[in-house]
């Protein structure tokens, strides 16, 4: 498939929200053991969960390498898609690609350069070079034509309306493993550009420094236009208050593209997690690998959910605001069914629902 020597902002493409209708979702199959506990077994029926959530809702395709096809086709419904699309790690949302639309329905991809959240200064494991190549591999399966953006981007650090605006953290886009040479300006160019918003609103920080830099995907999203949704606890001697009054603050005082002031709903966080000591003995250590220690934070977050045609996927933990996370997704997608599944496996990887999973939209 070709390789667009423009950008999708020239070309008349927009990033679409997701909650915007999708032609379905892309996952990638878990395998390494230096992230994923006891040879990855556990994480592998966590995906296999929340891929048969989703294909209840609409398609869902699964990368896997070539030595996992055989076992994860065993382990999938027939309702998944499988392929084989070589990667170092599942996390589909950071390294794949995000779509564009233009008003004619036409769906083009952006290829991000990705470098394992901070490359060879702070990031998570070495070499990326397979994940590099997933967006590209996904252009040839699909036949859609590809944006190739200069500069390192995950899909989790961003969240956009599809009206003009993109929600960011500080914390991550400005952080000395991604694009060093890059100002604040310069990266709200690209974003610009790349995405087709016009609009930058920028949090400070996430809650998971040591994995992803704050992702604000853990900490804020759009759940319409003109209409957010950030994490939030009573607590002040929980060390996320901070950060997440912070946030608040900014948000509750933002505009967005079209000059709208934000409606701010919060979302109770999960209490504080850390991992057990049988938790952390089943993963492997690896130099080069983020090493995982019993009572380290987990990073849980409802926030973190996904959306997908008809349905909200909410990871639970077995918490004391389980029941409301739920029934605050179910207020703000009315029209949607809101599907739980148990989402400590997935955290204990370091990401989230959101994090393992890519809208492909209809257009
Ligand atoms: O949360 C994410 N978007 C990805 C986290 C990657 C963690 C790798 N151990």
């Amino acid at each position: 498939m070709a390789t667009i020597d423009s950008t999708p902002q020239a070309d008349g493409f927009r990033m679409p929200a997701e909650w915007e209708p999708h032609a379905g979702t892309w996952m990638l199959w878990p395998q390494r053991p230096d992230n994923w506990r006891d040879g990855a077994k556990p994480a592998q029926r966590a995906w296999v969960e929340v891929a048969s959530a989703i294909a209840r809702f609409e398609p869902v395709t699964m990368g896997v390498n070539p030595d996992q096809f055989e076992n994860a086709r065993a382990m999938l419904p027939d309702s998944v898609r499988v392929v084989e699309i070589s990667n170092n790690d599942s996390w589909m949302r950071d390294i794949g690609p995000s779509f564009v639309v233009n008003d004619a329905g036409d769906v083009r991809l952006v290829h991000w350069h990705f470098n394992a959240w901070g490359g060879l200064f702070d990031g998570l494991y070495f070499p990326w070079d397979k994940d590099e190549l997933v967006p590209r591999k996904i252009a040839e399966i699909e036949g859609i034509d590809r944006y190739r953006a200069p500069f390192v981007l995950e899909g989790g650090s961003f969240h956009v309306d599809g009206e003009g605006t993109v929600i960011t953290t500080e914390e991550c886009l400005l952080s000395p493993g991604r694009n060093p040479d890059l100002t604040r300006e310069e990266i709200e160019a690209y974003l610009a550009e790349y995405l087709g918003i016009s609009k930058v609103i920028w949090l400070k920080r996430g809650i998971d420094p040591e994995e992803t830099n704050g992702h604000v995907d853990d900490v804020a999203c759009f759940v319409r236009p003109g209409v957010v949704l950030a994490g939030w606890t009573e607590d002040e001697g929980d060390w996320r208050y901070e950060i997440l009054a912070e946030n608040l603050e900014i948000l509750k005082n933002a505009t967005d593209a079209k000059g709208r002031p934000l409606e701010v709903h919060t979302m109770p966080m999960p209490n504080t997690m850390t991992y057990t000591a049988e938790e952390t003995s089943g993963v492997d250590v690896v130099e080069g690998t983020l090493p995982r220690e019993a009572g380290d934070e987990v990073p849980a977050s409802y926030v973190n959910f996904y959306v997908c045609n008809d349905a909200v996927v909410l990871p639970i933990f077995g918490d004391a605001h389980d029941a409301e996370a739920a029934a605050v997704l179910q207020r703000l997608f009315p029209g949607r069914e809101v599907v739980t599944f148990p989402g400590r496996e997935i955290v204990l990887g370091g990401g989230n629902v959101h994090c393992i999973t890519q809208q492909q939209p209809r257009g």
